[in-house]
């Protein structure tokens, strides 16, 4: 329809302004709620099958809405049982799209719902759902209007009262936020908890549990001298898998203090660890709920990886307490005013607690694998989002990892000094309050003095910068010039010029030795500009963009021998690193590309790598890693995922090779003593897994027997794990032995089993699909868990050789799988477009095939909003 009018007046319709989606939301259109509920009561009558939920809201009109504004009341898949309106039972109430409308005159009133739920049938694990026979809510970012009607939107703030009762054999542990106030027995064998959160909070922090938990439980003393009970709850038997978690909670609680000078605000702080989730964890306060798998590890179950997401992800709902609950958002495009300075929270935390180099190098590994590609794609946004669909699709590489590169920007540009007077003006000015983007902006602004003005294009441009450095040196007057430009490039399109803020450190080295003079600053703010240093007698090697100081592409005029020479060199432990990958990576696109290229050099600068003695094992274990195949595919023009495979494994089989004896070497360096968390302990463990890839990349006979004697030595999983995903490539008769032992082993341990099914799906033999296939029918492969369904699926669509099969048969299988999952869990389901959603990227053929499996997807009847969105986003 609109179609025709606009070719009917076409002069008409170039004036009209663009359609309104209705299922668009607008961050333009914020206005601020019309009634605020100071105060909730809510009352749990709770059964896996029909739990009774009893709401008193005290509701009053704000002093800036009309006198005939309607109290409106989200609601998702509920209806009210009853309600009543200052005691008295109320009819005159309208569902509108779910939403529960009641047409009040007067400035306050108290408003009493009842609503039953079937928590069992509850397969979206949004609102409160049954999981292995307890019961928890999910509630960010929409949840809690499918547990009762309540104005669910971050800005109206309300102090919870809560009663819960439930059967005390069945739900023996009852919780929720805030302080446990009374509980006692009731009648048929029922208790109760009253409980009761002081702290004003928006609806989507709520959160419940009732279940048949135990305790892992210690204390904090905060710098002022208050007691903290901390306590992490888990199922009978995975009570002592939950000591690094309480670690990593009490090093969050200090390091908080020292370091922001936040302190914790509550007498008690519990975790819940649940086995179905579809995120993370959840800063809910007072009561985070977590995947398990960041709560339980020992190292017979858990690689040094997963102890590190662990303490990483228990810092980070920690920190929301400050940066999230004690100071909210005021609406859901402002979500990286807590997730971004979160994130860069818990990575600072993280590198102060271990090595601040290689947790960058992990942290932009993850920002390059999972974020530049969604800003080069369809789905690419602002970290500040101007429209959404579907919140729940929002929470992206783009808002968590762009986001706290953005902080990060603001520090370097600082200095960490007015950085944290910045901070605390923040959190002094808008301490219970529902905040923007643009407040915290103008909190740095105003606490470390500091115009952010120009800074502030970050929260609305999508698309990663690509810099041009180039390096001239005049010899005659010993100056270097560093000329530098910007431009920005969408979805496919042209490159166009911008004019970003990009703090960029830079060195420039000595040709002969490596050494500098310090570092400098050089603030790119313009589209071209150029910066004149003195004093470099000799034409200096540029080592541009250290630590990664911003998120960009740098293209640069520098040889293979000046990344050589950065890689032997560079005294910046990130910068160092890239100067490898740069240089593997040069040779690498242009091989597939056809273009002929020395490989010695790469070989050479390999040689010395191994050669210097000052490396410490985890370090080197980084530097002599390849880039990902799905890193060089993005850094092609088309994508053809099996040319970058095959050069990528003859490079790495000529690495292995040459320096065959010194990986033996290493490898045997490196043979575990007594398992230690310590870093030279897991730093080892590291070079070990890395040489034993390289041994079989080698060609020697004896790699499955290696790497199978590792298996079957090994005392902890990281070696395990290393050994399985070196045989999982294998032919050898040691794969199908060691895969059938480890089920065996762990079949009871649902996180290790999840480890069985990954492992797998990301072996590159040719039989890979088939195996997908093979552990979709699997009994232990269910769509019920998110854990699971990542494990199967999530990491065969990393698989790049054989999720790209040229046969369309691995896109096909995930648009099914999609396609079945989204009628029970539409968020988890959402989450595989992206993977289709590049089909632009890639070659002709690929690329058709992805395409058709979107299709089938988006002509599916009654795709969730979800779904929907992403899947249109990604054809238009
Ligand atoms: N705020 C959480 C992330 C989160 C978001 C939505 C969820 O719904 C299923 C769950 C968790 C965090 O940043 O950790
Ligand atoms: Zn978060």
């Amino acid at each position: 329809m609109l179609d025709i009018q606009k070719t009917a007046n076409s002069e008409m319709a170039d004036a009209a302004p663009a359609p309104v989606d209705p299922a668009t939301i607008r961050r333009e259109d914020y206005r601020p709620p019309a009634w605020f509920i100071p105060e909730i009561e809510l009352d749990f009558q709770l059964d896996l099958e029909r739990t009774v939920v009893r709401s008193k809201l005290d509701v009053r009109r704000s002093k800036s809405a009309s006198a005939d504004e309607p109290l409106v009341l989200q609601g998702d898949d509920i209806t009210p049982t009853a309600v009543k309106v200052d005691g008295a039972a109320w009819n005159d109430w309208k569902l509108i799209e779910g939403d529960l409308v009641l047409p009040l005159t007067g400035a306050s009133h108290i408003v009493e719902i009842e609503v039953e739920l079937d928590p069992s049938t509850n397969t979206q694990l949004m609102g409160l759902y049954g999981s292995n026979g307890m019961l928890c809510t999910q509630c960010e970012a929409e949840g809690f209007r499918r547990i009762t009607f309540a104005p669910d939107r971050p800005d109206v703030l309300s102090r919870y009262q809560v009663r819960m009762e439930a059967d005390k054999a069945q739900f023996p542990v009852l919780l929720c936020n805030g302080d446990k106030v009374a509980e006692g027995d009731g009648e048929n064998g029922r208790h109760w908890v009253q409980w009761n959160d002081p702290w004003p909070k928006p609806s989507y922090l709520f959160a419940l549990v009732a279940g048949d938990l135990v305790s892992n439980n210690d204390s904090f003393t905060t710098r002022s001298g208050k007691p903290v009970e901390l306590n992490i709850w888990v199922r009978d038997g995975d009570l002592d898998r939950t000591g690094h978690a309480m670690q990593a909670l009490k090093d969050s609680m200090r390091w908080d203090e020292e370091t922001y000078g936040r302190e914790y605000d509550l007498g008690l702080f519990n975790i819940v660890a649940v086995s179905d989730f579809n995120m993370g964890a959840m800063e809910n306060k007072g009561l985070n709920i977590f995947n398990s798998r960041y709560i339980l590890a020992d190292p017979e179950v858990a690689t040094d990886a997963d102890f590190d997401g662990i303490e990483g992800v228990v810092a980070h709902e920690y920190f929301h307490n400050w940066s999230g609950n004690r100071v909210t958002c005021r609406d859901w495009f402002q979500l990286s005013l807590k997730e971004g300075f979160t994130v860069y929270r818990d990575q600072s935390f993280s590198a102060d607690m271990g090595s601040a180099a290689l947790k960058r190098i992990e942290d932009v590994r993850i920002l390059r694998a999972a974020q530049f590609p969604e800003d080069a794609g369809p789905l690419a946004h602002p970290i500040r989002p101007e429209s959404y669909q579907e919140i729940s699709n929002f929470y992206t590489a783009t808002i968590y990892n762009k986001g706290a590169e953005v902080i990060r920007m603001m520090n370097t540009l600082m200095g960490p000094e007015n950085f944290r007077k910045g901070t605390d003006l923040y959190f002094d000015r808008h301490d219970g309050e529902a905040a923007t983007c643009e407040d915290f902006v103008t909190a740095m602004e105003d606490g470390g003095e500091i115009d952010l003005k120009q800074f502030r294009k970050w929260y609305e441009t999508p698309g990663t910068p690509r810099v041009t450095a180039k390096l001239s040196h005049d010899p005659q007057t010993g100056t270097a010039t560093v000329q530098l430009s910007q431009k920005i490039a969408q979805n496919g399109e042209k490159p166009k010029s911008s004019e970003l803020v990009i703090p960029l450190r830079t060195a420039l080295l000595d040709p002969e030795t490596g050494a500098h003079e310090g570092e400098q600053l050089l603030l790119l703010d313009q589209t071209e500009q150029s910066f004149v240093l003195e004093g470099h007698k000799d034409h200096p090697v540029l080592s541009i963009n250290r630590g990664f100081s911003a998120p960009i592409i740098l293209e640069s005029n520098q040889t293979a021998e000046e990344l050589a020479f950065l890689s032997a060199h560079d005294d910046d432990p990130f910068a160092r690193f890239e100067a490898v990958q740069r240089l593997m990576t040069g040779y690498l696109t242009a091989k597939v590309s056809g273009t002929p290229v020395d490989r010695d050099i790469i070989l050479q600068a390999v040689a010395k790598i191994l050669a210097d003695k000052t490396i410490d094992p985890a370090f080197l274990a980084e530097l002599i890693l390849l880039p990902s195949e799905a890193f060089l595919g993005d850094q092609m023009v088309e994508v053809d995922p099996q040319a970058i495979h095959e050069e990528r494994e003859k490079l790495r089989g000529k690495i292995a090779v040459q320096f065959e004896k010194q990986f033996r070497k290493l490898y045997k360096s490196c043979w575990p003593g007594e398992f230690s968390l310590d870093a030279e302990a897991r730093a080892k463990r590291k070079l070990r897994n890395v040489t034993l890839g390289y041994l079989a990349a080698s060609f020697t006979e004896d790699a499955a027997e290696v790497a199978f004697e590792q298996y079957r030595e090994a005392d902890n999983m990281t070696a395990m794990q290393g050994a399985l995903a070196v045989l999982s490539h294998l032919e050898a008769e040691e794969r199908a032995v060691a895969f059938d032992d480890f089920y065996k082993r762990f079949k009871g341990n649902p996180l290790v089993l999840d480890k069985w099914f990954s492992l797998q799906v990301m072996s590159q033999r040719s039989d890979t699909l088939k195996r997908v296939d093979g552990l979709s029918r699997h009994p232990d492969f269910t769509m019920s868990n998110p854990n699971r369904v990542r494990a199967l699926y999530g990491a065969f669509t990393g698989n790049q050789v054989r999720f790209h099969d040229p046969s369309g048969k691995g896109y096909r299988m995930i648009a099914d799988m999609v396609i079945a999952l989204d009628k029970q869990n539409p968020q988890t389901a959402a989450r595989f477009i992206p993977q289709l959603g590049r089909w632009r990227r890639y070659e002709r053929g690929r690329s058709e095939l992805m395409r058709l499996a979107l299709e089938k997807i988006a002509a599916q009847p009654d795709l969730s909003k979800d779904v929907a969105e992403q899947v249109h986003k990604s054809l238009a």
